[in-house]
């Protein structure tokens, strides 16, 4: 149904006596916010400043995620990455016009459907209010249709209307495009068949750059989704035993993070047992934990929408063989090695060389090999508002960059994988330790299961 006018009509037939009400509620009960913690609003328009430095000219458009019906928050709408840098903006099918050379930005908001609130919950619509919340001078609607000012009925053009009328004037159209069938190349697309002369341009590696550098405020969540992992850590340590399930592990893990306001796992927990602690992205744990087997758990909490991915390997019995304590001594004697050419300028590449030497000259397997042979995977990541941020293993590192640095030897002959991970800042003189609280040392690591 097309027309407000009729759809308010046949609304307010079947659903009047009960959603009047919605309305007006207070501000407090219509943010239908998923995070416990945010950034203010200056904090997100700083970031759009810096990308209207960069891109210099024309009209850059982002596109919030929803769904048809307009707000699919059923419990699993989480909004567009990119979008939610640029706006901290979680409203579903939000969209954002940025215009470099007036230094204008409007935000598009779905107009408020309430039969649909009494189901999703409350929401901010175009309003004084979410002027204020939002830090925008210039709230509109994303569907358009008619307002009355001045008794007068006058038209109001939609989101998609309004770029129409700035790509008739030529601008250039800016957009983060990645992959090839997503929302922002259809709409490309589309407006090419209408508008043969427009030139598109891809953002995406400018907003990567920009994504790359963490401020002050993305450090202060980074370091609370780090925390929360931590305590995840020294919980889980523990509770593990013979005989329980990797299950009852993951449980302990995931009940800390959202014990704290976590929205709860950035990845789904790794919680590896025996043979399974040497296959990476184990994610089962399903398995009866046995005396004599070690137990790898790889989780990371997701805080205010940042990540964190913290691995400790724990012995089941409480105490590593001296077989387990010689090859996690050798990942440990990486991680550190690593840690002394951690600084800006070496790239992630050249430091997963410094760790394969170290493995693969210490040690050997039960044939009398070298263990470099072991280390299957990569050294290190970015990380922030995905567990797996955006950023090259070839560039060279800055401050501001948050990485891991994760080693590790699985044998399966031996059914015995050990990783340690932890979460590194890149600092101008070197580096930060962000989980620098949480044992590393096998003797450490020990002494935290004793604890019970
Ligand atoms: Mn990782």
């Amino acid at each position: 149904m097309k027309n407000p006018f009729l759809r308010l009509f046949f609304a307010t037939l079947i659903f009047l006596p009960n959603i009047a009400y919605l309305q007006d509620l207070p501000l407090e009960y219509r943010v239908g916010s998923y995070i416990i913690d945010r950034s203010p609003p200056e904090e997100y328009r700083k970031r759009r400043m810096k990308l209207m430095d960069k891109v210099g000219d024309g009209i850059i458009v982002l596109v919030g995620r929803g769904d048809a019906r307009g707000h699919n928050d059923g419990g699993t709408h989480s909004q567009e990455i990119n979008f939610f840098y640029f706006t901290g903006v979680e409203i579903p099918n939000a969209v954002l016009f940025l215009f470099p050379e007036e230094r204008n930005e409007i935000l598009f908001l779905p107009e408020r459907n309430l039969p649909l609130e009494r189901w999703t919950g409350p929401k901010i619509g175009i309003e004084p209010a979410a002027k204020e919340l939002f830090g925008f001078k210039d709230i509109r609607p994303t569907h358009g249709g008619e307002i009355i000012i001045d008794a007068r009925r006058r038209p109001v053009p939609s989101w998609k209307e309004v770029l129409r009328s700035y790509i008739d004037k030529e601008y250039t159209l800016h957009l983060i495009l990645q992959g090839n069938e997503s929302y922002e190349h259809t709409l490309a697309n589309s407006l090419r068949t209408e508008a043969p002369w427009l030139k598109v341009n891809n953002i995406r590696d400018y907003v990567n750059d920009l994504r790359r550098t963490k401020s002050k405020e993305e450090l202060r969540l980074l370091q609370r989704a780090v925390d929360i992992t931590m305590d995840a850590h020294r919980q889980l340590a523990r509770a593990i035993r013979p005989g329980k399930h990797e299950f009852e592990i993951e449980a302990v893990a995931e009940y800390v993070f959202r014990k704290n306001g976590a929205e709860g796992p950035a990845f789904p927990s790794i919680v590896a047992s025996g043979f399974f602690s040497t296959v990476l992205h184990y994610t089962r744990n399903t398995r009866q934990m046995k005396d004599g087997d070690v137990l790898k758990v790889d989780i990371g909490a997701k805080f205010g929408f940042y990540c964190s991915d913290l691995t400790r390997t724990y012995p089941v019995s409480g105490r590593f063989t001296p077989r387990q304590r010689e090859l996690y001594e050798i990942v440990l004697g990486a991680q550190n090695t690593v840690l002394e050419y951690l600084r800006p300028g070496i790239s992630i590449f050249e430091l997963r060389k410094i760790a394969f030497n170290f493995i693969n000259s210490h040690g050997a397997d039960l044939h009398g090999n070298p263990l470099g042979q072991y280390f299957v995977h990569g050294l290190s990541h970015f990380v922030g508002l995905q567990v797996h941020d955006v950023g090259s293993e070839y560039a060279p590192l800055r401050a501001g960059d948050v990485i891991t640095i994760e080693p590790g030897i699985y044998i399966p002959e031996e059914k015995i994988g050990i990783r340690i991970e932890d979460m590194f800042l890149v600092t101008e003189d070197g580096f930060i330790n962000m989980s620098e609280e949480l044992p590393r040392k096998p003797d450490e690591i020990e002494k935290l299961m004793r604890q019970r």
